[in-house]
């Protein structure tokens, strides 16, 4: 048994996330710790929602609440949600939490302490009216290039020219709509990150067994100049973790806050504080310090591409420059994107379909195998609601549903409501045997290299072998002439049954225990073997037909679909 600990990125408080958000982290995430968990092994699988920043203030603001509460509100509806789709976190914390603040803090603090931060004076737009710096998105003013009228301070969203508040024709605060704007001086916190380039250099290139997308990622914002450069940690805003030197204040930077990327990620290590504090396990040290037992810990981490710099340069400087027996990630799994019928998802243009509406027209499993089975790994991939429609009701309702279904009811028509007793094996089971075993073998080097894809397709592979076993030998012609051997083919695919419970959980968790239910099976170790496991349940073993396991969508619902979400949500 060997100790893993599985972080997801910490998705945005600001709103829901979208179906190609869930396939870049949290999704594949879930399936890796619960397969783990399957072979016996003891995992720590941890995600959290990432409060502070500008956009949580924003959307707050939108809302009209104090963004303590709008937070709030935000991580029960990301928590329920996450449920829904069967997401195992063992915590789902907030970045926001006190045991973060502490941790940020002290991280901070220990940076400096090893000569790691410098205070930089900047000179930033004040606004008199709000009596606060504004961040160069709450600027709002007549753009230079094109005379756009809401051009942001960072950004002219017609023409897209990057731009400078100190640019923008008359500029207002979108905070008050106050115009008297004022460049005043500011201190901030840089991170010397480039003092690090070195021993991250050697670190990442000793990383030769990681997705070439994380490696390709890290090497490039390592060594195209600009990546490694020293960078700011703090803030003027009042929502986030007050910057403080350890537990004690730091002269000069009342009032100012870290910085959303310097504090999110340090919310893995606190999440599993909270994981404690919430009476849910002990000793979080025993999975994030090698001095306290983490030596024997492998860490997984789970993200969108766009995360990778930050989880290859900036936190593993956090971590190595604290120089304090903190554990680095082990392996980093990256994604591509997934797009959005023929364009991409948009969380700020409402474009796709986003998790909750996902889970009011069909349940978590149908969305959790297609995402799954089409994971972006080597390139970006699309979802279409044709190849969704068409794979659902092919995988799921015509592989495994219609197998689980057809063995049960007609066990139940002949034999009546137990695995029936009787009869011989022959070449059939034997062939089968064999190449399940072979399957297998395939299925668990895949999980465990999380390939996704190729997971899924041995998954698949394995389900189309038991029916046609159960095509090749058709019980229900034996049974004609030979009740006997009839019986034994029904005790076989019966136990497939079983077996797929098993196998396919970690994929489609709900139908695995819909399958281990109906076969009233209590507790199912994962297979050591396919021959002992294709006679676990025995001749007497009593089982129930479950419901259909999958219905198929019809033509009318996946055009109805295509068309309910081909707008922007509203
Ligand atoms: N919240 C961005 C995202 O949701 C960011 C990830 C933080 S991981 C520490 O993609
Ligand atoms: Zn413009």
């Amino acid at each position: 048994m060997a100790r893993h600990l599985i972080t997801s990125a910490i998705p945005y408080i600001n709103g829901i996330k979208h179906l190609g958000n869930l396939v870049g982290s949290q999704l594949p995430a879930d399936l890796y710790a619960r397969y783990l968990r399957g072979r016996g092994h003891d995992v720590l699988f941890l995600c959290a929602t990432d409060e502070h920043g500008t956009p949580a203030e924003l959307a707050a603001a939108k809302a009209g609440q104090p963004v303590a509460d709008y937070c709030a509100e935000m991580h029960a509806v990301q928590a329920g949600i996450a449920r829904g789709f069967g997401l195992s976190f063992d915590h789902f914390g907030r970045s926001s939490s006190p045991q973060n603040a502490r941790l940020t803090q002290y991280f901070a603090g220990r940076l400096n302490d090893q000569g790691l931060i410098r205070e930089v004076t900047e000179e930033q737009v004040y606004s008199v009216t709000d009596g606060r710096f504004l961040p160069d998105r709450y600027i709002e003013g007549t753009c230079p290039n094109c005379g756009f009228e809401s051009a942001r301070g960072d950004q002219c969203d017609n023409c897209t020219k990057q731009l400078d508040p100190t640019d923008l024709i008359n500029p207002h605060s979108t905070i008050s709509g106050a115009t008297d704007l004022e460049v005043r001086p500011t201190k901030h916190l840089y991170l010397e990150q480039s003092k690090l380039k070195g021993k991250l250099a050697d670190w990442i290139d000793s990383k030769g067994d990681w997705p070439i997308l994380t490696t390709s990622i890290a090497k490039k914002w390592l060594n195209d100049g600009d990546g490694l450069q020293d960078r700011g940690i703090t803030r003027d805003l009042h929502w986030g973790v007050p910057v403080q030197d350890g537990d004690k204040p730091w002269p000069g930077m009342e009032g100012k806050v870290f910085y959303v990327w310097f504090d999110a990620p340090i919310e893995y290590i606190a999440c599993a504080q909270e994981w404690v504090d919430a009476g849910k396990g002990s000793n979080w040290e025993s999975w994030w310090r090698t001095d306290k037992g983490a030596d024997d810990v492998r860490y997984t981490q789970f993200m969108g591409k766009d995360n990778v710099p930050f989880h290859t340069l900036s936190f593993p400087v956090t971590i190595m420059g604290a120089d304090d027996n903190w554990k680095l990630v082990d392996y980093i799994k990256s994604f591509n994107y997934l797009n959005y019928d023929g364009g991409q998802f948009s969380t700020s243009r409402g474009r796709g379909v986003f998790m909750d509406q996902a889970l009011e027209i069909l349940p978590a499993d149908y969305w959790r195998w297609w995402l799954l089975s089409h994971a972006p790994e080597s390139s970006d991939a699309e979802f279409t609601w044709e190849s969704f429609t068409q794979d659902v009701n092919k995988d799921l309702a015509d592989v495994l549903g219609n197998f689980v279904s057809r063995i049960t009811k007609f066990c139940r028509a002949k034999f009546g409501d137990a695995v029936p007793a009787g009869g011989e094996e022959g070449g059939a089971e034997a062939a089968l045997t064999e190449e399940l075993t072979r399957r297998l073998k395939t299925y668990e080097s895949h999980m465990d290299a999380i390939e996704v894809r190729k997971a899924a397709a041995e998954l698949r592979a394995i389900w189309v072998a038991g029916n046609e076993y159960l095509q090749a030998t058709a019980p229900w012609t034996t049974f004609k002439t030979d009740p006997d051997q009839a019986a034994a083919q029904v005790r076989i695919g019966l136990n497939l049954v079983r077996l797929y419970a098993i196998l396919s959980a970690p994929f489609i968790p709900e139908a695995a225990r819909a399958m281990r239910d109906a076969m009233k099976v209590d507790h199912a170790a994962w297979p050591d073997d396919i021959a002992t496991s294709l006679h676990a349940l025995p001749a007497g073993h009593a089982f129930d037909v479950p419901e259909n396991l999958f219905r198929k969508i019809t033509e009318a619902e996946r055009d109805d679909w295509a068309a309910r979400f081909a707008g922007v949500r509203t």
